[in-house]
């Protein structure tokens, strides 16, 4: 398999090397420490696509999936060991501790470099090194990001020109003297003399690490999602968040999405959930058809990450740095979630879920199971076998464009104009359905402290409530009580704050039953939301925020959803609270060296309220 080995020097001549030396000095050093077989420079082409799909298929990597049914479509199986993001792995090396807080892993960056430097070598032997020259954010936006990624995988290179802008259209940016975020990743599988390649190489160790302050991407040993797509979790939210804060703009993890109400008016909004809570879900939001036949429309700009700036308006702007989805792909069906369905329908790439017999996928919440499966494992999988079908991370990575209510203005360089911010999480209590942050600060205050039941996205126990401040606890850059500084900061230079609300859709029964249908019935939350953006209609106080009554919040057509479940699913219970309050106690003693003094005295506040 392996040729003899190679030094850069022997390499025949780079394309492109002459148009931007530093680039083409990094490329040929890295290949030459990683010992790659060769090195191909991406142009993000179709026949790049056709290229790398068709050997991604001969590697037993992909399988194509129906022609018909799922043109230009193939599924994936990793390796059982490669599922999620590995959390405990993931490192923020600034120069001191401090920088990058109690909530992050840290590691002295050159001991890491170190470290890492011997693990890199030699470790894409038997390999491409492929050059991912990519773009986050609409190349012509002010905050747009310009990364090169490394990497030895294809399956990370066609996934990543669905994710973002990618190939010869970046490095023109670039030019010769452009800067960009260096990112290196192996998955750590060296193919020596004889060895026989496997169709999801990677490796037990891994390393996923950030060095925030020369703004580079070290990733090792995983091929799987944020783990290994540099451009997503890594650059547009670790690494970005750092730029942000020095630059006075925010990296989010939040959805945009825009709601056109029947008076014709757009309001855009966006939303942090911790992963797997939701966020593709509510982006993609049909509206149901009592309110589609009022003239209610929703519109998509972006499922996972927003990045905000204040604005010509005054208002913040949001542009989504990414070009497709990495969705979950359990819970979605034509029922849940047609948008996406729509989305994956075609030129998409299926990891970890089932392959039916006629060459279609299919995962738990799909559809009715059929008779025979091949699970993501690559078993027989029979319904009542006692395993998964598709794993509880599975995902799908689907053109954003694909999307049928994509926004028209999702690619503009200025973003859309944002009225709202909504926080929640997975909160089987306490929550209600929706309520409403008295100011900015209360906002910031509310988001800090979000909570949510742990899930399937990152690996680890399942379940079990943990603060998860603006959804953001696995992806700041930084030391998170300077994060929730920068928030406070952030809203002196906003000349026309956007409103904050935290949700619930997952309050539950003492039966453990859902108490709000969710889905597509959200729209009856975001509609109060709307006009209470608009100033449309009243709140009522409440020592937690401004919630809705009966009348003020619409469940006409929410067939036999009484006044009773309403009261149940809105409950404010002060015993509940106090609890609340209780359980912050750890996060706030956790965060204290640099936890801003604002969000301690709203807390008193939320205490003073509610004796
Ligand atoms: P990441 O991509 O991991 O950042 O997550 P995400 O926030 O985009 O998650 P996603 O929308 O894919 O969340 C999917 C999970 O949330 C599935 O298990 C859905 O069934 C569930 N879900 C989404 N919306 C609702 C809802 O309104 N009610 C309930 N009960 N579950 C929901
Ligand atoms: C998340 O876990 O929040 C994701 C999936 O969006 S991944 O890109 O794998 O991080
Ligand atoms: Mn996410």
């Amino acid at each position: 398999m392996k040729s003899e080995s190679t030094s850069y020097a022997s390499f025949p001549p780079i394309m492109n090397q002459a148009k931007h030396p530093a680039l083409a000095t990094w490329v040929a050093e890295t290949g030459a420490l990683c010992n790659a077989d060769s090195i191909e420079w991406c142009d993000g082409s179709q026949d790049e696509w056709d290229r790398l799909t068709d050997k991604l298929v001969e590697a037993g990597t992909f399988t194509r999936l129906n022609a018909q049914s799922h043109p230009n479509s193939f599924l994936a199986r990793s390796n059982p060991s490669d599922t999620a993001r590995v959390e405990d792995r993931t490192f923020i090396c600034s120069l001191r501790e401090v920088d990058a807080g109690r909530t992050n892993n840290w590691q002295r960056p050159d001991e890491m470099r170190r470290k890492l430097t011997e693990k890199f070598q030699g470790s894409m032997t038997g390999r491409t090194m492929y050059v991912v020259p990519f773009c986050m954010g609409p190349p012509d936006s002010p905050l747009a990001l310009i990364g090169v990624q490394l990497t030895d995988s294809a399956y990370v290179v066609v996934n990543m020109r669905i994710m973002c802008h990618m190939g010869n259209e970046v490095l023109e940016k670039l030019g010769t003297d452009g800067s960009f975020i260096p990112c290196l990743h192996s998955v750590g599988a060296p193919l020596t003399e004889d060895a026989q390649d496997v169709p999801w190489p990677c490796n037990d160790e891994k390393y996923i690490v950030h060095f925030p302050e020369s703004r580079e991407v070290w990733s090792y040993g995983s091929g799987y999602g944020g783990n290994a797509l540099l451009g997503k979790k890594c650059v547009a939210l670790r690494i970005a968040s750092a730029i942000a804060r020095d630059a006075g703009w925010m990296a989010e993890h939040m959805l945009i999405m825009g709601l056109e109400s029947p008076d014709g008016a757009k309001t855009y909004l966006t939303a942090a959930f911790p992963s797997a809570c939701g966020k593709t879900n509510l982006a993609m939001i049909v509206p149901p058809e009592s309110y589609r036949q009022l003239g209610w429309k929703t519109t998509l700009v972006g499922d996972d990450i927003a990045w905000l700036w204040p604005g010509k308006s005054g208002k913040l702007h949001a542009i989504n740095p990414e070009t497709g989805f990495f969705g979950v792909a359990p819970g979605t069906s034509w029922q849940s979630n047609a948008a996406a369905m729509h989305a994956m329908s075609r030129n998409t790439i299926f990891t970890n879920v089932a392959l039916t017999d006629e060459g279609g996928v299919w995962w738990e919440g799909h559809s009715e199971a059929p008779a025979h499966l091949v699970d993501w494992t690559g078993m027989d999988w029979t319904p009542g076998c006692g395993r998964l079908a598709a794993h509880p991370n599975s995902r799908f990575t689907a053109p954003a464009g694909q999307c049928p209510n994509i926004d028209p203005e999702w690619q503009n360089p200025e973003g859309v104009p944002i009225d709202a911010i909504v926080f929640g999480g997975r909160r089987p209590t306490t929550m209600p359905l929706v309520f409403q942050a008295f100011d900015w600060t209360h906002g910031v205050f509310l988001g800090a402290t979000q909570g949510s039941e742990t899930t399937a996205a990152a690996t680890g126990s399942v379940g079990t409530v943990r603060r998860d401040p603006m959804a953001m606890l696995p992806f700041c850059g930084y030391d998170m009580g300077d994060y929730l500084g920068h928030w406070l900061e952030m809203r002196k230079s906003i000349q026309r704050l956007p409103r904050i609300f935290h949700v619930n859709w997952f309050r539950k029964d003492a039966n453990g039953k859902f108490l709000w249908p969710g889905f597509r019935e959200n729209l009856r939350v975001l509609e109060w939301i709307v006009k209470r953006c608009q100033g449309k209609i009243a709140g009522h106080e409440t020592p937690i925020g401004w919630t809705p009554d009966w009348k003020s919040f619409s469940t006409e057509g929410l067939e036999g959803f009484s006044k009773e479940q309403f009261d149940a699913v809105m409950l404010f219970s002060r015993e509940d609270w106090l609890a609340e309050i209780t359980n912050q106690n750890d996060f706030f003693l956790r965060l204290y060296h640099s936890m801003p003094k604002e969000l301690m005295c709203q807390r008193e506040l939320l205490m003073a309220r509610m004796a």
